[in-house]
C-alpha cells in the first residue's frame, strides 16, 4: 500500500485536524505530516495548492484526496475494518454514527465560543443561550453513552472508535475553559487525554500557536 501524507494544520488550535491525525493514527499506517499553520499567518497559498478545499485535515493517498474529517474516518474505516472504527454491532453502530455526524455538522456556537487551544486555560465565559444548549446537548450525549456501554469499556461506545475521535476537541474545548462536568464525564475526559495517540498530539503541539 503506498504511503499517506496528513495535510494538517497548527496542532494546539486546529480541532479538525486532530480528528484526522487520530484517524490515521488508529489505522496503524506510515504516513508523511504537512502542517501548514493557520495562525498567526494563514498560508493561503500553500493550503490551496495542497487540498482541494484549501481545508485541513486532508488525506492524499494513491494521488487522491480525502478532504474532510468524517471522510477520513470513513476511508480508513474501508480500508481497515479489523482496527473497529465503528462498533460492530448494528444498532450501536447506528448510534455511534449519528453521535459523531452530530458533532460534524452542528454546535456553532460551542465551536466560535470556546476554540480550542490545547495548552492554554481560559476563563469560561457565560453559558446562557446557543452555548448552554450545546453543552447542554453534549452532556447528554455522552451521558447516554456512559450509562449504555461502560460495561464496553471507557470510552463513548465501550471500545474507542471515530465518535471518541470527533468529540476529543471538545474534551480539551472543556479543559480549557473550565466547565463543569458531573464525574463520569470528566472521567471519560481524562481517559481520552492519556489515550496515547492524544497524549502525542499535546505533546507535539506549540503552546504559543494561539486561535
Ligand atoms: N468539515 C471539515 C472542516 C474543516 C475545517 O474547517 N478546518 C479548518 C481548520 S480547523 C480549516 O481548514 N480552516 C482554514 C480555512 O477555513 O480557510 C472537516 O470535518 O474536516
Amino acid at each position: 500500500m503506498s504511503k499517506f501524507t496528513l495535510i494538517i494544520g497548527n496542532k494546539n488550535i486546529s480541532s479538525w485536524s486532530l480528528r484526522g491525525y487520530l484517524a490515521i493514527k488508529q489505522a496503524g499506517v506510515d504516513f508523511d505530516e504537512i502542517l501548514i499553520p493557520l495562525r498567526p499567518q494563514m498560508d493561503r497559498e500553500k493550503l490551496d495548492a495542497l487540498t482541494p478545499a484549501g481545508k485541513v485535515p486532508t488525506i492524499k493517498h494513491n494521488g487522491k484526496y480525502i478532504w474532510d474529517s468524517l471522510a477520513i474516518g470513513e476511508y480508513f474505516n474501508e480500508l481497515f475494518p479489523e482496527k473497529l472504527f465503528w462498533p460492530a454491532d448494528l444498532e450501536i453502530r447506528a448510534h455511534a454514527r449519528c453521535v459523531a455526524a452530530e458533532m460534524h455538522s452542528g454546535f456553532a456556537a460551542l465551536r466560535s465560543m470556546m476554540p480550542m487551544a490545547i495548552h492554554s486555560k481560559f476563563d469560561c465565559p457565560e453559558i446562557t443561550g446557543d452555548l448552554q444548549k450545546d453543552i447542554e446537548r453534549i452532556k447528554q450525549i455522552w451521558t447516554e453513552c456512559r450509562e449504555q456501554y461502560s460495561d464496553k469499556g471507557p470510552y463513548l461506545f465501550g471500545s474507542y472508535c471515530i465518535a471518541d475521535m470527533m468529540y476529543a476537541p471538545v474534551v480539551f474545548r472543556f479543559l480549557s475553559y473550565g466547565v463543569d462536568l458531573p464525574k463520569p464525564l470528566a472521567e471519560y475526559c481524562q481517559v481520552i487525554t492519556e489515550h496515547p495517540d492524544m497524549k502525542q498530539w499535546i505533546n507535539d503541539a506549540d503552546p504559543n500557536d494561539l486561535a
